[in-house]
């Protein structure tokens, strides 16, 4: 948007809350810390991660930060962290056991907990853009990662998750086999041993904690909810399965599901990605979630799409990382979808002011 920077409330945000803040002060109005250098009238553009226990989020936290530091040096920008915190927890929490040591992650544990690291949201410092065509503003990306088993019962104090409503966009991860009608389906044709609980109790506690219909009422924004079938691989897998009609579905090369395009979310491929995987859940049979996502988010005025995703590209060997390493299938999507609306990270030069509704 091509407004001075006084006339823009709402760009700069608190880190902590992911509130509106007054655009000029240099600490957090909530945590009263010291904001990261160049925070006053930047643009701050907050993600958090929803869904079940094991649904993925924390290795999807893991890799979507090498993906992006990647995507931004082809850009010409280096991504960085923004402050010690953010480099310090990525390194424990994050990349050390994943990357160095190949190992899986610990469960999240509670925000109730005292070694709850992710109540420090990874605060990301992406460089100076064009914001949709308009001035350069200097961008912070702030991911919230979040425990299952906050989302799976929620905590005493809901106030702890009030981030969720402020969000621009929140990524619902869930594991395939976590919708009872598409584990029923599946039986005996993929392994179904994981923790967390169904899918759709999950989304319906994310959706009573955004409360939309609220937000709608209050006429304050709401965020993007982007539903995800994570560790898609093991779908993936089906193409060489017995079961003829999943190794038909899956075994389909042209379908956007199984491929990932150069550059990756631009032009036609949402809307087909976003039309597949809504048919596919529907041929899964999973009309309690989709339905869930109509009623209880889509009619407040949610905008909505629904992705696929493999942080690994394999399943894991017991508590160990396939020796042959990782291939992420889709992870960036999106994250891309909400900042290609902002003119971020383009793949082309065209004019950025043509490009999608925004959100800014
Ligand atoms: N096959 C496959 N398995 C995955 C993938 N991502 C995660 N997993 C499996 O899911 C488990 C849980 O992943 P996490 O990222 O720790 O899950 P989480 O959602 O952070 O879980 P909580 O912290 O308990 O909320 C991993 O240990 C893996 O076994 C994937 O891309 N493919
Ligand atoms: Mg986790």
């Amino acid at each position: 948007m091509n407004q001075p920077m006084d006339d823009s409330p709402g760009l700069t945000r608190d880190p902590y809350t992911f509130q509106p803040m007054d655009p000029t002060v240099t600490m957090s109005p909530s945590a009263n810390r010291e904001l990261p250098d160049g925070w006053p009238g930047s643009l701050t553009v907050c993600v958090a991660l929803a869904g079940a226990r094991a649904s993925g989020k924390s290795l999807y936290v893991a890799v979507l930060v090498k993906l992006l530091r990647q995507l931004a040096d082809e850009h010409g920008v280096v991504m960085k962290p923004a402050n010690r915190q953010t480099k310090d927890s990525y390194a424990v929490n994050y990349e050390n056991p994943f990357f160095e040591e190949m190992g899986l992650l610990s469960s999240t544990p509670p925000v109730s907990s005292a070694e709850a690291y992710q109540r420090d949201p990874l605060i990301y410092d992406l460089g100076f853009h064009v914001i949709n065509g308009g001035e350069q503003r200097k961008v912070f990306l702030v991911l919230r990662d979040v425990a299952g088993e906050d989302l799976e019962s929620l905590p005493e104090d809901q106030s702890v998750l009030d981030f969720f409503q402020w969000a621009h966009e929140v990524i619902y991860l869930f594991d395939p086999l976590k919708v009872s009608e598409i584990r029923l389906l599946l039986e005996g044709t993929v392994s179904a041993e994981s923790l967390g609980a169904d899918a759709t109790d999950v989304l319906n506690n994310l959706l009573q904690v955004i409360r939309p219909g609220a937000l709608a009422q209050e006429g304050r924004p709401r965020p993007r909810l982007a539903v995800a079938l994570s560790k898609f691989d093991t779908l993936r897998s089906l193409a060489n399965s017995a079961n003829e009609g999943w190794a038909e579905i899956m075994g389909n090369r042209g379908a956007a599901f199984n491929r990932q395009l150069e550059p990756s979310y631009w032009g036609s491929d949402p809307e087909l990605l976003n039309e597949e995987i809504r048919s596919m859940l529907l041929r899964l049979d999973a009309r309690t979630l989709l339905n869930t996502v109509r009623q209880e988010a889509e009619i407040y005025g949610m905008d909505v799409r629904y992705f696929v995703n493999s942080s690994l590209g394999s399943q894991p060997q017991g508590s160990r990382l396939d020796r042959t390493g990782i291939a992420p299938f889709r992870v960036l999507d999106p994250v891309l979808w909400l900042l290609y609306d902002a003119g971020i990270f383009w793949p082309t030069t065209e004019n950025h002011q043509q490009r999608g509704e925004q959100w800014l």
